[in-house]
């Protein structure tokens, strides 16, 4: 865990906690030790604390929390490095996180590589830093500098580090054992800077305090509906306006209301979740993974090119195919735009895009992708025309390459049956923008090897993806859960809602949009035909009224030049007459029930579809719902959302309902049970 190594006159602290040097209790008892004895050491002149491994302190040990705390407190520690008559001098590399940069902190001097990141994200975990971090960051920094990385808790690189004032010294790439003992060595007898002693950098706050609201209107949406933000810009006011032991106090205040919430438990589960996700259960230890060195999609369109755009940007080589020179030159121009986009934005330098697009082979031919090692289809969502390619995949691609489907419900064991090698066809599900949303559904068919799925699992890891296994339903796991939600929400507003009662219940909960927003924006002529259309529901009137969503400046909203959706008038008449062809009156319909219409039945899916060993486990269906559909982040997924509230509750809400839920609801057994029981979903 920690040793203590003497460099001549210099005590070097080394913590050695794999995976992430998290500031356990042992990390703690050991840095606590090591600072004595270096106070004790009258041959010691200066301190410098560094970590083996992949990182400097990445955090606290995040699996402690809820738990009873174990002593030396992290506080009392970094106080002691504070209060040292010797300088102390962290030596960062990798990612110095939330404790860990407060350890950092506290100490008098901060040197790292110019690959390290510093940051505070403790507001990820619905918390805020509770060792310090918003009383000493801001004096070492300023406000300005400080209110972003405390309230956003995003990491800055050691360049902006030191350009704000928080590293002291960009030392050499692999050099920093030997340059982190020679800083240390200059800065012997030289007066000691205190972090928690300065308030120069305070001035710019004490003189202009409305930066705080400043802030908050800046940031605008972005937080809304989280606790975190608003307490860590609370903390970071008091230590302007407070003195130093006061702002500590009002800080530890803050961070033991947040542990102590729903929301930060809500956001902690979701960190492990998001990691559970990866893990495959049952996978025999060593299953060999096959090598992908070559990947070929099938498609150049929004979904091909926006998967392509995830292996090119990870160096994975690409053979884009089309069937026509013309869609296959639009989508590698559409690629090429969305990198140039991406330069623009400065998240990417111009050799890396130029790097990206050097590995892409544009092809008309089957034949180009033989030597791929995975190829990925994602030509039109039609069984038949599935069909087809994978019969030409299977007699083309090489024997054990991959074949997978993008496919967003078709079954993929009838999909894998038109090969001979089943074993190694799996879906691939993707969502739009392919290379920007981060969830990956895994659809492992009856037959898909536990290698080929493990693979799958690995290179998502390494395409930046967040991949949840699921079983061969319909609609997998996400679109599974939509439809019930989906179905609610049409019979509502012809029981009497409006639509945007609708859509307000669930943004007032945390959606970034509702059921009919949706739709708008993604437009209602989906599948529609003209020809075929017969007036015999809402939305088939309003795609024949030419009101096919904010593309054509109307849908169930009206749009303005912004894209902004006022009600319609039309839209109110139109639902008007299909509630008087229902025979029955509309009726006042309140939030609760709508809430209760559209969410409950969906935690019922996500039951069955635990029941069916569709989905690993509870929280996978949190991953896929909060990264995949835009589930509030600090409500922990529909499933923990339902644990939170209580299984009992949502049992007692669907019964209430039953009449309104139809013949096509049946509630699950397994929710049933564990409402019973008085259990959880989630552990
Ligand atoms: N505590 C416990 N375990 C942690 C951990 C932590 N802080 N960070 C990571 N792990 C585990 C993780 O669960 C996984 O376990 C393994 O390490 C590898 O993680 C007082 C209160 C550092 C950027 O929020 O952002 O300090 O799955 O897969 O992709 O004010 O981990 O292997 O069993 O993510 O290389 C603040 C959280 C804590 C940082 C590395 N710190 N960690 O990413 O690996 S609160 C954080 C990360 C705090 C103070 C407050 C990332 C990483 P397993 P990984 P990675």
């Amino acid at each position: 865990m920690i040793t203590t190594e003497r460099q001549g006159n210099v005590l070097v602290i080394v913590s050695n906690n794999p995976p992430v040097n998290a500031l356990g209790q042992k990390v703690r008892q050991g840095l606590l030790a090591g600072i004595e004895a270096a106070a004790a050491d009258a041959s010691i002149d200066a301190v410098v604390i560094r970590c083996d491994g992949t990182t400097f302190f990445a955090g606290a040990d995040i699996t402690e929390f809820g738990k009873p705390p174990m002593g030396p407190d992290l506080n009392k520690v970094i106080n002691l490095f504070e209060d040292s008559r010797k300088p102390v001098i962290a030596a960062i590399h990798g990612t110095a996180l939330g404790g860990g940069l407060e350890v950092a902190l506290a100490c008098h001097y901060r040197v790292a590589v110019p690959s390290a990141r510093l940051g505070l994200p403790e507001v990820k975990l619905g918390l805020i830093p509770g060792a310090g971090g918003t009383q000493r960051l801001p004096r070492v920094v300023g406000v300005a500098a400080a209110l972003p990385m405390v309230v956003g808790g995003d990491p800055i690189n050691a360049k902006k580090a030191a350009e704000i004032g928080l590293v002291d010294r960009v030392v050499s790439e692999g050099k920093l054992p030997e340059e982190a003992v020679a800083f240390a060595r200059e800065v012997v007898g030289k007066p000691l800077p205190v972090s928690s002693r300065r308030t120069d950098r305070l001035a710019d706050a004490v003189k202009d305090p409305a930066v705080f609201d400043n802030f908050r209107r800046e940031q605008g949406r972005k937080l809304r509906g989280f606790e975190a933000p608003e307490a860590a810009i609370q903390a970071v006011k008091a230590a302007v306006e407070l003195p130093f032991d006061a702002g500590m106090a009002r800080e530890r205040e803050l961070f033991l209301k947040l542990m102590a919430g729903d929301q930060s438990k809500a956001q902690r589960h979701l960190f492990f979740a998001e990691r559970a996700a990866n893990k495959i259960e049952n996978l025999g230890p060593g299953t060999p993974l096959i090598p992908i060195n070559k990947v070929g999609i099938l498609g150049a369109g929004t979904m091909g090119g926006g998967i392509a755009m995830n292996f090119l940007s990870a160096g994975i080589p690409v053979t884009l195919l089309e069937r026509e020179q013309a869609p296959l030159d639009r989508g590698i121009a559409t690629i090429a735009k969305n990198y140039e986009r991406l330069a623009q934005r400065g998240s990417l330098t111009p050799e890396k895009v130029e790097a990206a697009m050097a590995l892409i082979t544009p092809t008309l031919s089957f034949e180009s992708l033989a030597d791929c090692d995975l190829v990925i289809e994602a030509v039109f969502e039609n069984m038949d025309i599935k069909k087809e390619v994978f019969t030409k995949l299977d007699a083309v691609v090489k024997q054990g390459a991959i074949l997978a489907s993008n496919t967003s419900y078709l079954n993929v064991d009838e999909i894998a049956a038109m090969t001979k090698r089943p074993e190694f066809v799996l879906g691939l599900h993707f969502f739009s923008p392919a290379n920007i949303m981060r969830l990956l559904e895994v659809v492992r068919g009856a037959k898909t090897l536990q290698s080929v799925l493990a693979t799958a699992m690995a290179l998502s890891r390494k395409i930046n993806k967040i991949a949840v296994v699921s079983g061969v339903c319909y609609g997998f796991i996400g679109n599974r859960m939509l439809s019930p939600r989906q179905r609610e929400a049409q019979k509502l507003i012809l029981e009497g809602a409006k639509p945007w009662d609708v859509d307000r219940v669930l943004t007032d909960f945390g959606f970034p949009m509702g059921p009919f927003q949706m739709a708008d924006l993604a437009g209602l002529d989906i599948g529609w035909s003209k020809e075929a259309s017969k007036s015999s529901t809402v939305r088939e009137v309003l795609c024949e009224r030419d009101r096919r969503g904010q593309k054509t400046g109307k849908g169930f909203y009206d749009y303005d030049e912004n894209r902004r959706g006022t009600p319609s008038a039309e839209v109110e008449e139109i639902i008007a007459g299909f509630i008087v062809q229902s025979g029955k009156p509309p009726r006042a319909i309140d939030d609760q029930e709508i809430l209760e219409r559209l969410l409950y039945p969906m935690v019922n899916e996500g039951a069955k579809i635990l029941e069916e060993g569709m989905a690993q486990r509870a929280s996978d269906i949190d991953v896929v719902w909060i990264n995949g559909y835009g589930w509030p982040v600090f409500t922990g997924g529909p499933m923990f959302w339902a644990d939170t509230i209580g299984l009992a509750k949502i049992v007692e809400g669907l019964k209430r309902h039953a009449a309104l839920l139809g013949p096509e609801f049946s509630l699950s057994k397994l929710l049933e049970d564990k409402a019973a029981q008085g259990g959880r979903f989630n552990g």
